[in-house]
C-alpha cells in the first residue's frame, strides 16, 4: 500500500469483496449500508433489486436512495439540464468519419467502447464530482461490460513502474470539456491526473480529453507528455487489476469517483425489442 490515502485494491480483491446489498425501501437504511460498504469496501457499492418498471419510477428511486449520500449535481446542457443522465444509445458517436474524435458530443449517448476514465476528470459544468451512480433500467442484448480499476492499485503500479510518468501525472493536464461547459465557462479545465495532497484527494483520468485539448489551449502535448498518458493505459491494461461486471436490470452501482475509475464495452441492442440499453446516472457532491 502507498503512502497516499487511496488504499490499492486488485481485481480479484474486489472480486472477493462484500459490495452487494438488497433492496429495501427504507432508503435511510439503504443509504447508510452503502455509506458503511463504500467506506470499508473498493470504492462502490452495489444495490440489486432497485424497481425500474418504468423510467419515471427509476428515476426517482435513484435519486431518493443517493440523495442522502451526496447533493446531486446538474447535467445536460444549460436550457435542459437534469439530475437523471441517461444512458443510452441516442445515435451518436465519439469518432468522426476520419477516426478523429467527435467535438461537443455525449459520448455517453453513444454504443461505442469508452475508455477507462471518471466522470469528475473535466469538472463538468464547473462542478467537483465526489460520488456518481448508475442505475441499470435495462441491459444491452450483447456486450456493455462494465471495467473498474481502483485507483490505488494504478498509483501503486506507477510510482513501482513508471515513477517518472508518475511525476508527471502529479503535475496539470488540461481536459477539453466543450460538451459539458455552460456559457462563459472554460473550454478546458487544468489539473492533475493525481492531486493527493487536497483535502480530498482526488483523480481526474480522460484520455480522450486530454487529448482533445491541445487545439483548444495552443499547447501541444510533449514527448514526456505522451508516454505519461501511455504509462497510464498500460498499467490500465493489466487484468489483474481490471475488475470487470456488467450491470443487471435493477442493480444501482454507486461509485467513489477518486478510489475506481470506470469504462465499458461497446454493446449492441434487440433491433426488435421497444427499448435498449439504459443506464441512469446521478452525479453528487458529498454533503
Ligand atoms: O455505460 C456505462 O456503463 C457507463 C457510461 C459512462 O461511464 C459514462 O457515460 O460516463
Ligand atoms: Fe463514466
Amino acid at each position: 500500500m502507498s503512502d497516499v490515502a487511496i488504499r490499492s485494491w486488485s481485481a480479484a480483491e474486489i472480486a472477493a469483496g462484500d459490495w452487494t446489498i438488497d433492496h429495501r425501501d427504507d432508503v435511510d437504511g439503504l443509504a447508510a449500508e452503502i455509506r458503511d460498504v463504500l467506506e470499508r469496501g473498493p470504492g462502490f457499492a452495489a444495490v440489486t433489486g432497485v424497481p425500474v418498471d418504468d423510467l419515471d419510477t427509476a428515476c426517482a428511486r435513484a435519486l431518493a436512495i443517493v440523495g442522502v449520500l451526496g447533493r446531486p449535481l446538474p447535467q445536460g446542457p444549460e436550457r435542459a439540464p437534469t439530475l437523471t443522465w441517461l444512458i443510452r444509445d441516442e445515435g451518436t458517436s465519439r469518432f468522426a468519419a476520419d477516426g478523429a474524435y467527435e467535438k461537443g458530443i455525449y459520448t455517453s449517448k453513444s454504443h461505442d467502447d469508452l475508455d477507462i476514465h471518471n466522470d469528475g476528470a473535466m469538472r463538468p459544468h464547473g462542478h467537483e464530482v465526489d460520488l456518481f451512480a448508475l442505475l441499470c433500467v435495462e441491459a444491452a442484448m450483447a456486450g456493455g461490460e462494465n471495467v473498474f480499476v481502483s485507483s490505488g492499485a494504478v498509483i501503486d503500479a506507477l510510482r513501482a513502474d513508471f515513477p517518472r510518468a508518475y511525476e508527471r501525472l502529479c503535475q496539470p493536464f488540461a481536459f477539453e470539456r466543450s460538451h459539458v461547459a455552460y456559457a462563459g465557462q472554460d473550454l478546458v479545465s487544468w489539473a492533475p491526473v493525481f492531486d493527493l495532497a487536497a483535502p480530498r484527494p482526488r483523480v481526474r483520468w480522460n484520455r480522450q480529453r486530454i487529448e482533445m485539448a491541445p487545439p483548444v489551449t495552443g499547447v501541444p502535448l510533449t514527448a514526456d507528455d505522451v508516454s505519461a498518458l501511455d504509462a497510464m493505459d498500460a498499467v490500465l491494461a493489466r487484468p489483474e487489476l481490471r475488475f470487470r461486471h456488467t450491470l443487471a436490470r435493477g442493480e444501482l452501482f454507486v461509485v467513489d469517483d477518486a478510489r475506481m475509475l470506470h469504462g465499458r464495452t461497446s454493446f449492441r441492442d434487440d433491433p426488435a425489442a421497444p427499448t435498449g440499453r439504459c443506464l441512469v446516472r446521478v452525479l453528487l457532491a458529498r454533503h
